[in-house]
């Protein structure tokens, strides 16, 4: 009887050391932010935002207690009732919301609270349960930032150091679910060039003067993601539309009450804005 009982907590033990060996928690350097989407446009930010990370090890890494926070008051403790196993290489999403129909049609593998991702900077921190620190993010000025595409971190520069560099992230380019840009656990695409964000804007409005309607093209060396808007002098603004993946934009406008006098377009992509005159004379 004894001997039977012996076996059994023998038995216990074995399987609960092979799921510690198998299955550790991460340390330092051993997962990477890869991805962050920080401005959704296809969904609000509340129900839309996401970080995708990266497993950087060659065996499974365990996720219960790890935390993700900012710099500031943001602070949440993954919890389950089931482990959190990242796979080996793996890609998992932690996001706002795992409803696919109101988080942008992405497919989520963790659902926190109490983490916002600010349009301009903010800081993504990944600790152990004791805060020591796994990988950090800190974006703002300079990083990459559009309404309606994530951040992807660049393939060769995969790992927790590299990505410190606002140069090693670009815009996404591919659409997912509801269209917004980005790739959403999965490996990030390889680009062909660097900060394609940065490149030039050319903008025409056509005929200026204009009765009313005009046409407005604008033309980038690379497709890009933004915003159009029109206000005037008196603070009026007529148009706020974004678009995505485009390298030659062309919308034809028919403004409906007016106010004649001198309208601004802007064209505002990757951080950069471009302005034009607009004569409206009737
Ligand atoms: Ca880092
Ligand atoms: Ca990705």
């Amino acid at each position: 009887m004894k001997n039977k009982y012996f076996i059994l907590l023998t038995a216990i033990l074995a399987g609960y050391w092979i799921s510690l060996i198998g299955q550790t928690t991460p340390r330092q350097g051993e997962l990477v932010i890869t991805e962050i989407m920080v401005n959704p446009d296809a969904v609000s930010d509340a129900n839309g935002e996401w970080i995708e990370i990266w497993n950087a090890t060659d065996h499974d890494l365990q996720l219960n207690g790890l935390i993700i926070k900012d710099a500031g008051s943001n602070h949440h403790v993954l919890t389950s009732t089931e482990k959190l196993i990242l796979p080996s290489k793996g890609y998992w999403v932690l996001a706002k919301s795992g409803e696919t129909i109101t988080n942008g049609g992405i497919e989520t593998n963790y659902v926190y609270q109490n983490f916002t991702l600010s349009n301009t900077s903010d800081q993504v921190i990944l600790t152990a349960s004791d805060e020591t620190l796994i990988d950090q993010v800190s974006y703002g000025s300079g990083w990459p930032i559009v309404s309606g595409a994530s951040m992807e971190l660049v393939p060769e520069y995969q790992s927790f150091i590299s990505n410190d560099q606002p140069g090693h992230w670009l815009l996404a380019k591919i659409p997912f679910g509801s269209g917004d840009m980005g790739s959403p656990g999965k490996a990030n695409p390889v680009s062909s060039g660097l900060k394609e964000w940065e490149q030039g804007i050319r903008v025409d409005v056509f005929p200026n003067p204009s009765q009313g309607r005009f046409i407005l093209e604008a033309t980038f060396s690379k497709p890009q993601s933004g915003e159009i808007r029109m206000i005037n002098l008196l603070g009026q603004d007529y148009i706020y539309k974004t678009f995505a993946d485009q390298e030659i934009l062309r919308e034809v406008i028919e403004p409906e009450n007016l106010t004649p006098g001198v309208w601004f377009i802007e064209v505002i992509s990757g951080g950069r804005t471009k302005v034009t005159r607009l004569i409206i004379d009737r």
